[in-house]
């Protein structure tokens, strides 16, 4: 059902991470070796969106359902990595402790596993629903206090690569903004009963901003940071 926009916007995000995905591998191949691994990632963020898009795009398309657990269990995979980004891009330029990577995967373990058990497992309001929802919101804010103001933010703020500065910069706005749009999902889905139709459209946006905005800030970055190496 490419004709509807729910539709269309399954469709043309699946496309979307396919093609990103095949950008940041090749891309790779034009930056230093100390910021392949960051590529790579973002690669690997994109082509595990993409593959879980492919099967939500046919629930959708067949039964009109929301892929509501598929999306968690993109989510559960994807977050993570993109964490890891955070801790990848602070250790090519200088040093990062092993306690960021730490700490920054399992607020968003418990991020994810919180929510899962709210909207999946007991959907549709009541207290434990919110309840579940308020330990998820911890962790976001945790996430956001590491990057904003604790050791991660530090490091960055210290480093003598304005690159690495801007890019640390806009990514944490994708995290304390573009991240919005999920616990409002969230909220929307207990209070609508679904409302896939506009829900669907406001996740499947989220999700390409989120993931290929993010992975192409790094790649910025890395191409920037390289290139400046190499002609100094
Ligand atoms: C590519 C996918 C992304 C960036 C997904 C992000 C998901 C979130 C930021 C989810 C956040 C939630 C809370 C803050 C509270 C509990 C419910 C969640 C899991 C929807």
């Amino acid at each position: 059902m490419v004709g509807d926009l729910t539709g269309f916007t399954f469709f043309i995000t699946t496309m979307a991470m396919m093609a990103a995905t095949v950008f940041f591998f090749v891309e790779r191949n034009n930056v230093q070796g100390k910021w392949k691994l960051s590529l790579t990632v973002s690669g690997l963020i994109t082509l595990i969106a993409a593959v879980h898009y492919y099967y939500m795009r046919d629930i959708y398309d067949t039964s009109g359902d929301s892929p509501t657990e598929i999306r968690y269990i993109d989510w559960v995979l994807t977050v993570p990595l993109m964490c890891v980004e955070f801790y990848l891009i602070l250790a090519a330029v200088g040093k990062a402790s092993v306690g960021i990577l730490v700490r920054l995967i399992a607020y968003s373990v418990v991020m994810l596993v919180t929510g899962y058990i709210g909207e999946i497992m007991i959907p549709g309001g009541g207290s434990a629903h919110w309840i579940w929802f308020g330990i998820g919101c911890v962790a976001w804010l945790l996430i956001v206090y590491e990057i904003f103001a604790g050791e991660a933010s530090k490091i960055s703020a210290a480093s003598a690569s304005g690159a690495l500065q801007s890019a640390f910069g806009a990514l944490r706005l994708f995290v304390l903004i573009g991240w919005i749009i999920y616990p409002i999902g969230y909220i929307l889905g207990a209070l609508s009963g679904g409302a896939p139709e506009a829900l669907n459209v406001a996740y499947n946006i989220a999700d390409a901003v989120n993931k290929i905005g993010f992975g192409l800030v790094i790649y910025v970055l890395a191409y920037q940071d390289s290139h400046q190496t190499a002609s100094a």
